[in-house]
């Protein structure tokens, strides 16, 4: 059975893009699977769970990085599976999945409130900071800084091909944060002048490798270079677990067409366009992560993974891995 038609349209709205950014991702998911709970004509509880599963399906197919996605799946999923296994009724599980898919979004935008908090305290007066992309986490921790009376500046990398650096200027703007909006090529140029480099994550690896907008890596050494210390700003459901079983972290590839138009690259037969939408930062190159629960250094990752995936069987995290994206590409954590 196909899924709803609003939960084809998030689907639809994350593969396009007009949901991005993986925190909102994982919240649209769960609304998405709220809704499909909602929306539901199922007679039986396992007509609602296998309705529950196509939507999942649906879901997982859209973006294969932000890892958020499958977590903010799985932590409802899990919770249906445990439902049926204790044999509750019908009308008993479509309550399970409202509460739990509630619960994913309401702590999600409590972990990047409290991102904000922590991060704030980590910036000073005078503090010059550059960001990439666009990230709801850094965003929480500049603009709690700003409000509470901390005087810095940011520099924002455009961000290419898709300029969400220009949502985060324009963000910073409304805020009143005085920003510099600059090409992605004038990162190192820009870094001599930094104090700080904060960014978000798609994923955060067992090793504490961090996958973020593409641009990324190279911020980041650049950063290394001038000895500018690099923040990431990442709620724990960014962890991934599939590599603690050494998965690697799928880097989306995306259409040409974000860069150059088909007719243009007609014009050019022996060219092939490479838009690989991700990137891996290594752990060396990663001074801390702010996450809900505090900051860390990228090396405790693990830690934290065992702790909130520690009871996750194997079995559990390679079913949902395995509704992902067939197709292996050369991704990479190191
Ligand atoms: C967005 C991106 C963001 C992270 C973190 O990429 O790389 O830095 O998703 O964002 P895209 P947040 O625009 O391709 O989704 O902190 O909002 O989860």
């Amino acid at each position: 059975m196909q899924p709803h038609g609003r939960v084809r349209r998030i689907a639809e709205d994350i593969e396009k893009m007009k949901i991005r950014g993986a925190g909102k991702i994982a919240r649209s998911a769960a609304e998405a699977l709220l809704i499909t709970a909602q929306q539901s004509k199922a007679t039986k509880p396992s007509a609602l769970a296998s309705e529950l599963e196509s939507s999942a399906r649906l879901l997982l197919s859209t973006r294969p990085t932000a890892v958020s996605l499958p977590n903010s799946i799985r932590y409802i999923m899990f919770r249906v599976k445990e439902g049926q296994r204790r044999n509750v009724e019908l009308g008993a599980l479509r309550k399970l999945v409202v509460k739990t898919a509630t619960d994913f979004i309401q702590n999600s935008m409590r972990a990047i409130e409290r991102i904000g908090e922590i991060g704030a305290g980590r910036i000073e007066d005078g503090d010059r900071i550059i960001t990439h992309c666009d990230s709801a986490a850094v965003r929480a921790i500049l603009e709690t800084a700003y409000t509470q009376g901390k005087k810095f500046t940011v520099v924002v990398c455009e961000t290419r091909p898709r300029f969400q650096g220009r949502i985060t200027a324009r963000r910073m703007s409304d805020a009143g944060i005085r920003t510099s909006l600059i090409v992605d090529g004038a990162a190192r140029f820009f870094m001599t002048k930094m104090d700080k480099a904060i960014v978000g994550a798609d994923a955060v690896a067992a090793n504490g490798a961090v996958v973020n907008k593409i641009g990324t890596s190279t911020l980041a050494l650049a950063a290394h270079e001038s000895r500018v210390l690099f923040f990431v700003a990442a709620e724990t459901y960014k962890f991934s677990p599939e590599t603690m079983l050494g998965q690697l972290v799928k880097i989306e590839e995306r259409d040409s067409s974000e860069i150059i138009s088909e007719k243009e690259l007609e014009r050019m037969p022996n060219v092939t366009v490479r838009n690989p939408s991700f990137d891996v930062t290594p752990p060396e190159y990663v001074d801390l992560i702010v996450t809900e629960r505090g900051i860390i250094p990228p090396q405790a990752t693990i830690m934290i993974m065992q702790e909130e995936f520690g009871s996750i069987t194997a079995e559990g995290l390679m079913e949902y891995q395995a509704y992902r994206l067939a197709e292996e590409d050369e991704s990479d954590n190191s």
